[in-house]
């Protein structure tokens, strides 16, 4: 597909912001195609005949970052795969709402010269402490290998040191809407709805 076609926005938080939780209302009200890199992966290595599984299992449970050549093409597969099956009305735009990525430097950069620049980057801001608390009850019924105390403690720290520089970059251009994601889901989608609204989106 052509990057004509399509409208990215990237939608970036620490484990636990609420990105999902966001996305949910952002696709029901803004007729966006929510694609969660880490929901495509975890699909992936969950796949019949898959190469990655084993790889991409030991990347989450340790909160790593899993190369980006694989996040990439799940993401650009999932988009055409979209656009091929329910295609945008004649003369609009397909809003893809992209979330948990790009998480490292090298993948904002990658993706917006292969795949598509983005419009907008839609980022929760969340104290770790909120985000603990919230993560560690979804890890009493979630079955996520990645939501116990230890995997925990090591995706805030790749959030910190690796992902947080991605968002400081794309702040420097201008592209970041900032919402505060503490509060309760309906406080904060009241912020995300303002803050996209306030860019036309
Ligand atoms: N909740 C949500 N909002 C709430 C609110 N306002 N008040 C109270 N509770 C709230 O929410 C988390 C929990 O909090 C839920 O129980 C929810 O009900 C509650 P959710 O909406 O799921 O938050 P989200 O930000 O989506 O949290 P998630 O755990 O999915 O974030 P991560 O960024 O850690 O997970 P992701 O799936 O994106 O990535 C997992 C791993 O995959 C990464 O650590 C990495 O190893 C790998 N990955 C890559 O390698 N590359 C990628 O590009 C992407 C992922
Ligand atoms: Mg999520």
């Amino acid at each position: 597909f052509s990057p004509e076609d399509v409208t990215v926005v990237f939608f970036l938080g620490g484990p636990g912001s609420g990105k999902g939780t966001q996305s949910a209302n952002l696709v029901k009200d803004y007729g966006f195609v929510h694609l969660s890199a880490g929901d495509l992966l975890r699909a992936e290595q969950v796949r019949e005949g898959s190469q990655y599984g084993d790889m991409i299992k030991t990347y989450i449970r340790e909160g790593k970052i899993v190369p980006m050549e694989v996040t990439v093409a799940l993401l650009s597969n999932a988009m055409a795969d979209s656009l091929a099956t329910s295609p945008p009305p004649a003369g609009t735009k397909a809003r893809f709402l992209i979330d948990g990525f790009p998480r490292k430097l090298d993948q904002a950069v990658f993706f917006e010269a292969t795949v598509c620049p983005s419009e907008l980057v839609l980022f929760l801001d969340c104290p770790e402490a909120v985000m603990e608390t919230r993560l560690l009850k979804r890890g009493e019924t979630s079955g996520r290998d990645d939501d116990n105390a230890e995997s925990i403690r090591k995706r805030f720290r790749t959030f910190v040191e690796t992902s947080m520089p991605v968002v400081d970059d794309f702040e420097k251009k201008g592209k970041v809407v900032r919402v505060s994601a503490t509060g309760s889901v309906e406080e904060v989608y009241e912020h995300v709805k303002a803050g996209i609204e306030e860019r036309g989106l």
